[in-house]
């Protein structure tokens, strides 16, 4: 019985390569529409994890997970050997860049090489990793085939971008359409019809590089339309203005129009690396895609513009950043979320000390923080700790903190985010 049968009687099994916050929100999907999950990762103690029915992962709740396992439709694996029970095969694996910002595809290989090894006849591959465009026809494909296999007859390949927002309550998996691309027909329909057992709307593109560049396009897009409110920051500081009145105005045009905030920089795992993967594959076809690397340079000097606002609120008092003691609100890359990878603040505060200035943080989300070797812990957020500050820099807002009561208690409030909107005090400075 081919691939379209057994989805279509729910008895294809699913295997998904990679358990994080893209592979095991996936796996639940499946589970919860009926079909079968073999989900594999090679870290052991997450495979443990998940087998205790403990999730690490904010969207996946563990009575989920613990239900799809009771219903033996979810089973996680430290080997690959059921590999071959699966019918088709969905790797989500992380692809981050490296320091010399080429992509790091190493995981892709090693993932791909683990199906090979134990590809079985018909089955369907497809690969969600955010990539450049031509990873999967020039990476994937030659270690499928292997020298021996034909596509399109031993097995089927396809690209489909992961369009997964952690934390967002309005989009999740079933109401966010799947771009999917083919390495050839057959694969592009198959694909189709194994996202269609989970989401609203697949988007079938001519191929895998299209499906590729989709992805990069919809980064892209939001990466230099940051760096655009960034620049309009930097802008209307110099002007006298408020750059969060002009945008909340400039965004009652209801067309032609979309906004975007300011911030101290971008953090997370996906607008500051996924533009890089274009501009890294348009150097090896010496083309310049200037307005990605303007961007990535406007965005990249907003932590030192932060640090320099903060050094000229302390300086109108005669005080300079060498020695004041700086409270930190938020280090997490966005609000109410743990993760701070890639997170500004980081910057900010690397940059605040390396003036030395004495740093501590705040933030409910993030216990601890290791910069440069040394480690950190969010400390406590006491009317003290507030008060005895030089200045409170809020980098990221975060929900159920009372900036209103902050900006009362502290000496002097630099605000990045426009949490305090709306409130004006002379110790209150907004970016
Ligand atoms: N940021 C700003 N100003 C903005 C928006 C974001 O400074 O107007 C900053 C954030 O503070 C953060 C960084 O940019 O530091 C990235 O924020 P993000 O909202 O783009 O969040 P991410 O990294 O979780 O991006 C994901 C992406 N999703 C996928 O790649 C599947 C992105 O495509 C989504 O558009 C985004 O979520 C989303 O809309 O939330």
């Amino acid at each position: 019985m081919n691939l379209e049968s057994r989805l279509k009687n729910k008895t294809a099994r699913i295997g998904i390569l990679g358990l994080g916050y893209v592979g095991l929100p996936l796996a639940m999907e499946f589970c919860r529409k009926g079909l079968r999950v073999t989900g594999f990762d090679v870290s052991s103690e997450r495979v443990a994890a998940l087998r205790r029915g403990k999730s690490y992962v904010l969207d996946v709740p563990p009575l989920e997970l613990k239900k799809a396992m009771a219903a033996g439709l979810f089973e996680a694996q430290s080997r690959f050997d059921r590999i071959a029970a699966c019918d088709a095969l969905i790797i989500c694996v992380q692809t981050p860049l490296r320091k010399s910002k080429e992509p790091d595809v190493s995981n892709i290989v090693s993932a791909a090489g683990s199906v090979a090894k134990r590809l079985k006849k018909g089955q369907l591959v497809i690969l969600e990793s955010t990539t450049f465009p031509g990873a999967t026809d020039e990476i994937v494909l030659p270690i499928l085939q292997n020298g021996k296999r034909k596509l399109g007859r031993d097995f089927y390949l396809a690209f489909s971008p992961e369009r997964v927002d952690p934390g967002n309550h309005r989009f999740g998996i079933t109401n966010t359409p799947k771009v999917v691309g083919g390495a050839d027909r057959a694969s592009a329909r198959l694909a189709g019809e194994v996202y269609s057992q989970i989401v609203d709307e697949v988007v079938l593109v001519s191929s895998t590089r299209s499906a590729e560049m989709v992805k990069l396009l919809e980064n892209s897009f939001r990466s230099i339309n940051i760096a655009l409110v960034n620049e309009m920051a930097q802008i209307c500081h110099r002007l006298g203005l408020d750059v969060w009145e002009i945008i909340s105005a400039a965004a009652t045009k209801p067309f032609g129009f979309m906004p975007f905030y300011p911030g101290p920089g971008i953090g997370g795992h996906c607008i500051p690396k996924d533009p890089q993967l274009l501009t890294w594959k348009m150097k090896t076809l010496n083309f310049e895609p200037r307005f990605i690397h303007l961007a990535s340079a406007i965005n990249g000097s907003m932590p030192r513009f932060t640090v320099d606002r903060i050094a000229e609120i302390l300086n109108r008092d005669h005080k300079a950043l060498n020695g004041s003691r700086i409270l930190v609100l938020g280090v997490a890359y966005k609000p109410n979320t743990s993760d701070f990878r890639e997170s500004p603040a980081l910057d900010v505060i690397q940059l605040l000390t390396e003036a030395k200035a004495q740093v501590t943080y705040h933030d409910p989300f993030v216990p601890r923080i290791a910069l440069d070797g040394r480690r950190m812990g969010s400390s406590k957020l006491t009317a003290e700790a507030v008060k005895s500050a030089d200045c409170v820099a809020i980098l990221t807002g975060h929900r159920d903190i009372d900036y209103a009561k902050i900006t009362r208690l502290a000496r002097r409030v630099f605000d990045a985010r426009n949490v305090t909107e709306g409130l004006t005090r002379r110790n209150l400075h907004r970016l």
